[in-house]
């Protein structure tokens, strides 16, 4: 049975993962569910592989980041998957190791949709340079976004093929090729079993086929990629091929060697040190941009804020300063509020003939305060000091 005469349309207005199982099923690969990078919103960072963030302005738009304005983080290719030849294999510690079709793991599982912020644990890194400037993708405060994403949970297809009681984390694998120092392999990640098995609405992690109600991009993942709530952004494996349950972390280079937060490149250091897996709390302001000119006495200053990713956190309060931190205006919240995602907010800032910047600072539930200067580290993970932009006075 094949649709050509589908239109994206009427597909994407249907939505449900039946109407995909049915495409997915159908003959012959279809642009339809490949949707060519749609990069026009993003300032590149990297030409290749292809790495971007929006101006900063963009993300307080909308609470749910439109795809054209989602960032995108990638370290190889992007490969072109055909949905009809797709397998996602699961092994290791699991009773019954199996190897399913994206048809069948569409119908066999029922379909689940959570909303969950990805940030790049590098979000920020450029900031580092204040103190000492680091190696990788230069991002600005934009390697952010918020969507809604649309699968099957992993606990589902875990309790499937049944965990064995030795297991501890689960390894996912990307189908992306990475050459690195003429070594050649692809992206992987791991996250502990605890989280796998998670099943509440907002927490459960998810093998995501939609993001924002369409189809997954390529640049996104297609046709099959991890979600984390509450996890750096490199939990979220794109074009995952293979689970692996495991009494131990996956050894791939971006679990036991890449994402993790040390002084040094020193490899007994970062043997010893543990993968990064809850993304921190932290804030930044997107409106008015670097450099705006601001008359008049008052601003109003615009931004997100994010709890960091364990269970429970909520954000308290968010406050801004135009005279570098001494005295502060608390802002208000302007989107929904939902585990595991940001807050967009909005505050009414008066001015000082002085005001040579704004500042930004946000304090969760538990009290925590985000820290006036982030600790340095050598590769420039989870920048969370007092987000800072500087203004000049019209
Ligand atoms: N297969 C694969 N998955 C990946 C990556 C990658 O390079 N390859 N990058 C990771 C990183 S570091 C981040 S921050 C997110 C970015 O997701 P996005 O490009 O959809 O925004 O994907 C993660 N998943
Ligand atoms: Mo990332």
């Amino acid at each position: 049975m094949t649709h050509p005469q589908l239109s994206r349309r009427d597909v994407l207005g249907r939505g449900a993962l039946g109407i995909l199982a049915v495409a997915y099923g159908s003959g012959g690969r279809s642009r339809l569910w490949s949707a060519e990078p749609e990069n026009g919103d993003l300032i590149a960072r990297q030409a290749t592989p292809f790495n971007a963030e929006p101006p900063l302005a963009k993300l307080v738009e909308k609470w749910m980041t439109p795809v054209n304005s989602f960032f995108v983080r990638s370290h190889g290719t992007v490969p072109e998957i055909d949905p009809k030849q797709f397998t996602l294999k699961v092994e290791g510690l699991v009773d019954k190791p199996l190897t399913i079709s994206l048809a069948e793991l569409i119908e066999r599982f029922p379909s689940a949709s959570t909303t969950a912020t990805l940030t790049c644990a590098g979000n920020r890194r450029s900031e580092f340079a204040a103190i000492k400037k680091v190696g990788g993708v230069q991002w600005d405060a934009g390697a952010i976004g918020n969507a809604e994403w649309l699968g099957v949970r992993l606990v589902d297809l875990l309790k499937h093929a049944g965990v064995k009681a030795e297991a501890r984390h689960v390894w996912f694998d990307g189908s992306d090729v990475i050459t690195e120092k003429n070594e050649t392999f692809s992206f992987g990640g791991s996250i502990p079993i605890e989280k796998a098995l998670v099943t509440t609405p907002t927490g459960a992690t998810l093998l995501a086929t939609q993001m924002n109600g369409q189809a997954l991009t390529a640049a996104h993942g297609f046709p099959l990629r991890t979600v984390v709530p509450g996890f750096i952004g490199a939990r979220s494996v794109k074009w995952l091929n293979k689970i692996t349950v495991s009494d131990r972390p996956s050894p791939n280079h971006y679990v036991a060697d890449v994402y993790k937060l040390v002084p040094e490149e020193n490899a007994e250091l970062i043997a010893k040190t543990s993968p990064i897996y809850e993304f921190m709390l932290n804030s930044a302001i997107c409106l008015p941009a670097s450099g705006a000119n601001l008359n008049g006495d008052r601003v109003n200053v615009k931004g997100f804020a994010l709890t960091n990713g364990t269970t429970g956190r909520s954000i308290k309060q968010i406050e801004v300063s135009a005279d570098g931190g001494q005295t502060w205006v608390p802002a208000k919240l302007t989107s929904p509020v939902r585990d595991f995602c940001w807050v967009l907010w909005s505050a009414d800032v008066p001015l000082t003939p002085k005001t040579e910047s704004l500042v930004v600072r946000a304090t969760d539930s538990s009290g925590e305060v985000q820290p006036q200067a982030s600790p340095w580290n050598y590769k420039g993970y989870q920048f969370n000091g007092w987000h800072k932009v500087s203004v000049k006075r019209a």
